[in-house]
């Protein structure tokens, strides 16, 4: 009878995962929708990264942006509108092992979720956040919401948006412990790229604005911006984004900021003869509370007890 032989290598061949591996189902967005340049940019990076898929859970809330997680083949939680926030937190703080990447609308993060969206940004989890903002609602057909512009027309307000736009990078980059806040476009593949990997890398949240195209219900907001360049704000830095120089000669409008001037990006943020782009701000020593609450997880049921009933015994009388 013929046995294996003792000597022949069983090691598999070294894990090489491709796009493919991180497609899900297929996109139900809009032809020509800003989330689609998203999605590629995210699985790119993931490729690029080797990213195990079984180990990054992506969690959203409830818009089209939100249906993000069904389009990748990763773990996903498709929350409830406005909670992608705490449901991400949550995920990070019981499974520090996981990669994390939340994404949210205008609508979800800016409006009904803003609560979670402040008090997130404060605890400074390790998180990749994408706001993917389109300055409408998408997917209950096109109501205002807060980033829309002064007059821009919608069903909620047929006659023009009456306040002025909420600001979603002033707003981050007012809150305490705010660690990493950039912004880029859809429409730019290199920038868009390499965003998302700084936001990536860093060790906290990191809060990305995406101005989206929504060619389906705000395709006039952005259109100038698409085929004119001068229309955005290049900022340039050896600590910001990384850009080949190439690409970066292209912006005709460019400033030299320092994303370590919390009160400069605060100015920049503000601006709005131009929409800027790059890194507003990082600190990568801000605290973070997904370290704090994470402590203990590798101990036993047992050791937790004991851990437990000396805390208590300390309050006996
Ligand atoms: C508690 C609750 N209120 C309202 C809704 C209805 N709703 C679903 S998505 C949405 C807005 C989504 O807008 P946004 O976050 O900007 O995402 P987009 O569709 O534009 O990507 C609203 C109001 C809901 N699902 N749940
Ligand atoms: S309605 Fe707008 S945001 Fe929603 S899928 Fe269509 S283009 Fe995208």
């Amino acid at each position: 009878m013929q046995g294996l032989r003792r000597d022949w290598p069983v090691e598999p061949p070294p894990r090489q995962c491709t796009l493919d591996d991180y497609r899900g189902a297929d996109p139900r967005w809009c032809p020509g929708c800003g989330d689609h340049a998203v999605l590629g940019a995210v699985q790119r990076l993931a490729r690029d990264r080797q990213l195990a898929p079984e180990k990054v859970v992506v969690a959203s809330g409830i818009g089209c942006s939100s249906r993000f997680p069904h389009y990748m083949s990763t773990y996903g939680f498709h929350g409830l509108h406005g909670r992608a926030f705490p449901v991400a937190c949550g995920v990070r703080s019981r499974r520090p092992d996981l990669d994390v990447f939340m994404v949210t609308g205008d609508g979800d993060c800016c409006a009904i979720g803003t609560a979670h969206w402040i008090h997130a940004i404060r605890y400074n989890m390790k998180l990749t956040v994408l706001l993917l903002d389109n300055n409408v609602y998408g997917l209950t057909k096109n109501q205002t919401s807060p980033t829309a512009s002064t007059g821009q027309r919608s069903n909620t307000h047929p006659r023009g948006s009456t306040l002025p736009p909420l600001n979603p990078i002033a707003v981050t980059l007012g809150i305490s412990n705010a660690s990493f806040v950039a912004q880029t476009v859809d429409w730019n593949p290199p920038h868009l790229d390499a965003t998302i990997r700084a936001a990536y890398d860093h060790p906290g949240t990191a809060f990305v604005r995406i101005l989206q195209r929504c060619p389906h219900f705000t395709s006039f907001v952005f259109d100038q911006a698409l085929h004119d360049l001068g229309q955005v704000l290049f900022m340039t830095h050896p600590a910001g984004i990384p850009m080949d120089a190439m690409h970066a000669a292209r912006f005709p409008k460019q400033v030299l900021h320092d994303p370590g001037d919390l009160a400069e990006a605060r100015t920049l943020a503000e601006r709005d003869d131009a929409y800027p782009i790059g890194l507003f701000y990082r600190n990568p020593n801000a605290s973070r509370y997904d370290q704090i609450t994470s402590q203990g997880l590798s101990k036993s049921p047992v050791e937790k007890l004991a851990a437990v009933e000396q805390l208590i015994e300390r309050f006996a009388i």
